[in-house]
């Protein structure tokens, strides 16, 4: 060993045993290094040693004093005791104090504190305890028990480095000296964000999960993924019998331990009684309505029916229609929250047994002008840098996201690397949390994006900020730009974006003469008439600065589902084969007849949207829909639903009985994510496992299984044997994945793609060489002003922007059942301004109605400064106030996404419109 030790180790010895130690590495990591564990409290891997407790001292030869090791850099030549009794002494008499003031349950508990404690034989302490203090239970997720506390500040560094939100502090001195939330406020009243990264680091369990059973029943640990966001947080789940009741965040590649609120308190959905857990027929002569509809009583509308009737029921409506009618006559919604290769076996089942294209998923609700955009520019799709690539950025910019509410573990690292010094743009029509972090917060008029992006780019062209070479080697159609942008001029865009001149060109400077300089984006950008052009702009600004191919460059779309990004290479979309092989290009089809064995439709399919309005229009007669709520989530609800009411035969496989349920004829119960295996690929287009803690309950089946089954009884003869079979499919028919096999992935986790063969390791950074274009180069398309297609007016005066609440899940079908998350916004609300409320004349939590020309809705105030006068926000994730009942479909024409981002709403207090009803009734 000696010999092969790089010269910059340091060799030295500890109880005897000679050891290297890297560079920067403490004595206690050293000695944990090579087995020797060392007592530790106030010290946790990835938070900044701080030496407080003093359990850790250990001899060091020659030193009067005994040193923190936690702290402590070795020396060449240090000869270290740890388990003199010197030492030992002292480390028992650290833990002997810290005893006197634990209560009894922290004595007993199996926490870190009370494992060293065993570990040393230290029982009960000598010494006086301090007063009992009542806990504070005020936070539904956190129980507080500041008498266990021994002010090792963990949760403190936890709080404040790692997910930098601030709210633990540490108030007074010496005795009185104890942790506070904000300003001393009890914890469910506090600016917490839940995110449970204090509980994970407190070692006492004087911060603990609330609801954890206080049973010591023993718990098996599985391994596996979040099921919420694109992030693609690594966490263990423990379970306890049939239940799952902690998570713990795991050292993933995206995610190094961290989760946020859904991550960690939120999984208790798939335990909610409202589970589906048998097949369900919809019963003769029942409406296919909402009025009334109660997904806690199925059996008003349904009677539950075995699986054999239920899969022929369910298969044979559709073969029917497509034996009268022809395949394009019916179309399949798959589903994001699936794995890949649930995803895989959806598109292949629509394919090649329903017979056409028509099968898309919530991306094109979603992503769908930025992966335009992408295609049509760079050659691909997917993010070319991943989030973790903020570290290596000297400029983040980020336009139209909110991630401390929507990705808030990629927030915590772009909040951490602007404590390290990174400068920070944000460019947004509300002001959210993370705004409060940037350098530059640009609060632009919503619908200006390419006004203000194309202003950026004038001034880097008209103050030669241009990459020259760059533009030369690497891009086409570099004049089409610089003529297009000529008339952008800041004092012209000023006005028309609401910022100031020299705000945009100490912007566009900013961007364009960083080292490297990374963008990221969100809804803000791509939910909109002109998303593609939006984001056209954003991949102009990237292009002519250089600021790509490169570690912390690039173009990063946030990827909002967990699996987002797969279920879009697996081919949930109506124009491409999986891996965006076109479905128009003889050649690819040809290859997929090959392998699948059947004629393939040569035609692009419909795209969400049109399919709802061709099932309107009675050319869709029959559906599949797998993991997606459109009766919430797709735009103008009540035309919509009419669209889903107006087919012929509806099958829904689900876990819940959804508002899409609701519209039925047959309703298949699936398996929720902690229920299966699969891959699942993240917005830096990591592809990680995800695998099963439990079963399923009741009668519910694996997704796989079910899809497998109709694909049967429509006529598919498939020969995938599990999980595993259909990924190895998958790879043979998609060069970026071929590396990737199933064994790989379980030994390694998480492999990234592009990933071309078994000893490839995967390309995290993109187009450092080339774009995936005909010719190599990237294409500068430039975007000119399009306004959104309902405007403000006298009648409907405010813009309406929707979107997401940090706590709920689009649709709330999960979280509204997750029992913390539902108790911290239990409620609808809508944020505005405060001069939008004074104008109205309502207050905090009053009701109030908002309208658009389709529909309306009822929701709680909350006041929010962050938001600009004349626009309201309105989260889309409660069903008895539907944020889609106001929202309208016109789409972007490349991406066929529609505008959620923009429309015009009116709004009146309740109270008045109480007085106005009660007026007419007299009348
Ligand atoms: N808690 C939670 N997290 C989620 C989700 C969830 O439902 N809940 N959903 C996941 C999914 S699928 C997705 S796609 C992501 C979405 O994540 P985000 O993109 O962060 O989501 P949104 O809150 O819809 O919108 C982002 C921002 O767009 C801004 N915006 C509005 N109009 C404009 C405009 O004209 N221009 C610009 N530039 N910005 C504008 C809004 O003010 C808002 O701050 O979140 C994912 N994460
Ligand atoms: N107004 C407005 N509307 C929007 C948006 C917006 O910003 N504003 N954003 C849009 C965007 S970006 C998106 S991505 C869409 C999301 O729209 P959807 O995908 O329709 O919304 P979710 O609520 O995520 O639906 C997921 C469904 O899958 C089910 N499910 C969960 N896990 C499993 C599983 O393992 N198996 C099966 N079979 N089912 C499962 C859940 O119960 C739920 O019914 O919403 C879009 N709609
Ligand atoms: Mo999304």
């Amino acid at each position: 060993m000696a010999d092969t030790a790089p010269s910059t180790q340091i060799r030295f010895s500890i109880d005897g045993r000679e050891l290297d130690a890297a560079p920067g590495q403490s004595i206690l990591e050293a000695a944990q290094a090579i087995g020797i564990e060392i007592p530790h409290l106030c010290h946790q891997p990835g938070l900044r040693p701080d030496g407080n407790c003093r359990a850790c001292v250990v001899e060091i030869e020659g030193e009067r004093t005994l040193a923190p090791s936690c702290c402590r850099a070795p020396a060449p030549g240090m000869v270290v005791r740890s388990t003199s009794e010197r030492a030992q002494r002292a480390q028992k008499m650290v833990l002997e104090l810290l005893s006197a003031d634990l209560p009894a349950q922290a004595q007993t508990a199996d926490s870190e504190f009370a494992r060293w404690r065993r570990q040393l034989g230290v029982d009960a302490s000598r010494f006086d305890a301090r007063p009992p203090c009542p806990d504070d239970t005020s936070h539904p997720a956190i129980t507080v028990s500041l008498d266990a506390c021994i002010q090792c500040t963990r949760c403190v560094r936890a709080c404040r480095e790692i997910q930098v939100n601030d709210v633990i502090g540490y108030a007074q001195r010496g005795a009185a000296a104890h942790i506070i939330f904000d300003l001393g406020d009890p914890l469910g009243r506090s600016s917490c964000v839940g995110c449970g990264e204090c509980v994970q680091a407190c070692p006492t369990d004087a911060l603990r999960v609330a609801a954890e059973p206080a049973t010591s029943a023993p718990t098996t640990q599985v391994d596996s993924l979040c099921p919420y966001c694109g992030v693609g947080c690594q966490l263990t789940y423990h379970v306890q019998g049939e239940k799952i009741v902690r998570v713990e965040g795991r050292d993933g590649p995206a995610n190094h331990a961290r989760l946020c609120v859904k991550g960690r308190f939120g999984f208790d959905y798939i335990h909610h009684p409202e589970r589906l857990t048998r097949p369900l027929i919809r019963r003769e002569g029942k409406p296919k309505s909402l009025d009334g509809f109660d997904p806690s009583r199925p059996l008003d509308v349904f009677r539950e029916a075995s699986w054999d009737e239920a899969l022929a029921l369910a298969a044979d409506g559709l073969r029917q229609i497509r034996e009268a009618h022809g395949g394009r006559s019916l179309a399949g919604f798959g589903s994001a929250k699936g794995s890949n290769e649930e995803a895989y076996v959806f598109q292949k089942l629509v394919r090649t047994g329903f017979g056409s294209n028509n099968v898309d998923h919530c991306t094109r609700l979603c992503h769908a002008s930025s992966v335009a955009a992408l295609l049509e520019g760079v050659g691909s799709g997917a993010v070319s840098n991943p989030v973790a690539d903020v570290a290596d950025a000297d400029v983040i910019l980020i336009i139209g996201a909110n991630p401390s509410a929507n990705h808030p573990v990629a927030a915590s690292f772009i909040k951490n690397a602007v404590k390290a010094g990174k400068t920070l743009i944000m460019m947004d029509p509300r002001r959210t949390d993370l705004a409060r972090h940037a350098r530059y917060f640009l609060q632009f008029r919503p619908d200006s994006d390419v006004a203000l992006l194309n202003c950026l780019i004038h001034v880097i062209i008209d103050e030669g900020l241009v990459d020259q070479h760059f533009v030369e080697q690497r891009t086409e159609d570099f004049a089409a730009l610089r003529e297009q942008v000529a008339d952008f001029s800041p004092e012209r865009m000023a006005p028309v974006c609401g910022i100031d001149a020299d705000t945009l060109r100490t912007v566009a400077r900013c961007y364009a003469r960083a080292n490297a300089a990374m963008i990221f984006w969100g809804m803000g950008v791509s939910q909109h008439v002109h998303g593609t052009d939006n984001v056209r702009c954003l991949i102009a600004l990237a292009l002519i600065t250089g600021q790509i191919g490169r570690p912390g460059t690039g173009l990063h779309p946030l990827r909002g589902q967990n699996n987002v990004q797969g279920a879009s290479d697996a081919g949930l979309i109506p124009m491409v084969l999986p891996d965006y092989q076109r479905v128009d290009d003889p050649a690819i089809r040809a290859r997929f007849e090959a392998a699948w064995g059947c004629a393939l439709d040569p035609v692009p399919g419909l795209t969400v949207v049109e399919i709802m309005d061709a099932a309107l229009a009675g050319q869709i007669r029959g559906m599949l829909i797998m993991g997606e709520n459109p009766a919430m989530s797709d735009p103008d609800l009540n035309h919509a639903r009419q669209a889903l009411a107006s087919l012929e035969h509806l099958v829904v496989q689900d876990i819940f009985l959804t508002e899409t349920a609701a519209f039925a004829d047959v309703v298949l119960p699936a398996s929720a994510f902690p229920e299966k295996d699969g891959s699942f690929t993240n917005t830096d287009r990591r592809v990680q496992l995800g695998r099963a803690a439990l079963k399923p309950p009741g009668d519910a089946r694996q997704d796989l299984w079910i899809l497998q089954q109709l694909a049967m009884r429509m006529g598919c003869q498939w020969p995938f044997q599990d999980t595993a079979g259909v990924f190895d499919e998958m790879r043979r028919l998609m060069p970026s994945i071929a590396g990737i096999d199933w064994q790989r992935l379980l030994r390694e986790e998480s492999i990234t793609y592009p990933c071309h063969s078994a000893d490839d390791p995967g390309q995290p950074i993109l187009f450092s060489d080339d774009f995936p274009t005909s010719n190599g180069r990237a294409r500068i398309v430039p975007a000119g002003l399009v306004p959104a297609a309902e405007r403000p007016d006298t009648e409907y005066p405010l813009v309406l922007i929707t979107g997401r609440l940090l706590e709920h899940w689009h649709t709330g079908a999960m979280t509204r059942r997750a029992t913390v998350l539902d108790a911290l916004e239990p409620d609808p609300v809508v944020m505005m301004a405060p001069s939008v409320m004074a104008g109205l004349g309502v207050g905090p939590g009053d009701m109030v109605r908002l309208y658009s020309r389709r529909g309306q809705v009822e929701a709680q105030v909350r006041v929010d400064a962050g938001m600009r006068e004349g626009e309201v926000f309105l989260p889309f994730c409660y069903r008895e106030a539907a944020a889609n009942l106001l929202t309208h479909d016109a789409l972007d024409p490349w991406g066929k996404i529609p505008e959620f981002k923009y429309c015009a709403v009116q709004l009146e207090a309740l109270a008045s419109c109480a007085a106005t009803e009660a007026a007419d009734h007299v009348r």
